[in-house]
């Protein structure tokens, strides 16, 4: 791969309205991103094999828990900069950026937020650390979009609860030390179980042959007849917006993300417009590719300017479920044709592994499903601004 000499565009001089602590933490990130993941990332891909070696860089730049107080561990950051660490991470790779978001929005969110202090005290520093490495439950294989239709489930044996049932598309999976799970007690309500891996009757197997996130670690979680402790529920909220809202936070961390794609697409493709000569001068003096680089710059601007509201909004408490959807959506979106045009620029040089571009564009083929689909984003964002419910 060429070595990494991105320079991230800031077309409205967005840094003016950054603080001093959000550049600080998004220049430790860029760094540690150029010295420890752009060097290898495309090797692991090509290999489809997750880098575990990075975590405690990961964790180290605050990756794990950015925004989760200092006393558990965190890195008691506002959510700015959580959405500026979520850049610099997916800028390298969106499956790296995966991890993370599993990490601190799906792990250790809900525990933070509906566990109890022992479950905090008990797990969130190891998280932080990532001495432990844990993973999210949600979707099954016949509940993709459709969650609340899960069959996962739970009994109340008295002295535990006996867990059956199976989760499919589960990042980290293969490696978690634990994992959120989301099933249904006898009544069908959903609760939040934490699942530890030594647990018998609890396994993990790889998911393989995927074209995309192929340096992120997917798989299955399943349960036959798992013995979970009592004191492993998470008490402090249940039903379908318990999982739903650790998504509103992972979701939100993606629209950050898919920027960091896009910028990295771009830049690469501006670098190589500008040297590339055919027909005697370089390429980006052509309009055609012109058009191409300068609507990149206005979408990714425009990326940029949702992200940073919606991450004022967020520090205020006020970022809604429609708002946080519309910015996920929007900007996944505009990151994926980024990357399609991108490519093109590149010519045949953009099919390989000597830039990140393609790797960039299979990545965001699962970014545009995950943390909810493209289609289903729309939905809620019709949902919100008609009152009329088109899911069912
Ligand atoms: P619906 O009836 O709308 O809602 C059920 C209850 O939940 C409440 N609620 C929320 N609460 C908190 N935050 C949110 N975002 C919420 N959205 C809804 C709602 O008020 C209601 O509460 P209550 O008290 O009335 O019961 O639910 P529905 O069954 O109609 O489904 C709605 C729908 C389709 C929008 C939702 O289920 C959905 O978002 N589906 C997409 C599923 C999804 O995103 N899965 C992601 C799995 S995790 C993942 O992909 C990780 S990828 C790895 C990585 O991040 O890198
Ligand atoms: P389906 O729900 O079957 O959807 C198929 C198609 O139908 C989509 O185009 C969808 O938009 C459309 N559709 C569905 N319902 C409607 C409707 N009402 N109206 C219109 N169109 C509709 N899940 C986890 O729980 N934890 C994880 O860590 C995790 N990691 C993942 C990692 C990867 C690499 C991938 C690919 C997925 C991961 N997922 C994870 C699962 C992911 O969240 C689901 O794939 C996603 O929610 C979509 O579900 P599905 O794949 O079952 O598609």
């Amino acid at each position: 791969m060429k070595p990494d000499v991105f320079e991230a565009p800031d077309y409205y001089n967005l840094d003016d309205i950054l603080s001093e602590e959000h550049k600080l933490v998004r220049e430790a990130a860029r760094d540690w991103v150029k010295r420890d993941v752009t060097p290898i990332i495309e090797n692991y891909a090509q290999k489809a094999e997750f880098p575990k070696q990075i975590l405690s860089g990961l964790a180290e730049i605050g990756a794990f828990g950015p925004y989760i107080p200092e006393k558990y561990g965190g890195a008691g950051l506002d959510q700015i900069a959580y959405g500026l660490i979520m850049q610099e991470i997916e800028r390298g790779d969106s499956g790296v950026r995966s991890t993370a978001s599993v990490q601190s929005s799906l792990v250790m969110y809900p525990i933070w937020k509906y566990g109890n202090e022992a479950q905090r005290q008990k797990y969130l520093p190891k998280l932080a650390s990532g001495e432990f490495m844990g993973a999210f439950g949600l979707t099954e294989p016949d509940h993709g979009s459709n969650p609340g239709g899960m069959t996962t489930n739970f009994k109340d044996m008295g002295d535990h609860f006996l867990l059956n049932g199976a989760k499919l598309w589960i990042s980290n999976a293969p490696f978690c030390d634990i994992a959120v799970v989301w099933a249904k007690n006898e009544e069908g309500r959903i609760h939040g179980l934490i699942v530890e891996r030594y647990m018998e009757g609890f396994s993990t197997p790889e998911t393989h042959n995927k074209w995309s996130l192929r340096a992120s670690s997917t798989g299955e979680l399943i349960f036959q007849d798992v013995k979970v402790p009592k004191e492993n529920i998470l008490p402090n909220k249940s039903g379908l917006g318990a999982p739903l809202g650790c998504l509103d936070s992972a979701r939100y961390g993606i629209a950050w993300g898919a920027i960091g794609a896009a910028m990295d697409c771009y830049d690469t493709a501006l670098r190589y417009a500008k040297e590339r000569i055919q027909f005697g001068k370089p390429i980006a003096g052509f309009q055609l590719q012109q058009k191409k680089l300068a609507e990149m710059i206005t979408e990714i601007t425009k990326a940029q300017l949702l992200a940073l509201r919606l991450g004022q909004l967020k520090n205020e408490n006020k970022a809604s479920t429609a708002q946080i959807s519309m910015a996920k959506r929007n900007n996944v979106e505009m990151a994926l044709k980024i990357a399609r045009e991108a490519r093109q620029i590149l010519g045949g040089m953009g099919i390989t592994g000597e830039y990140s571009i393609m790797r960039h564009m299979m990545n965001l083929e699962s970014v545009v499903t995950y943390e909810g689909t493209h289609d289903i984003h729309l939905l809620i964002t019709g949902l919100d601004i008609t009152g009329l419910n088109a899911f069912k």
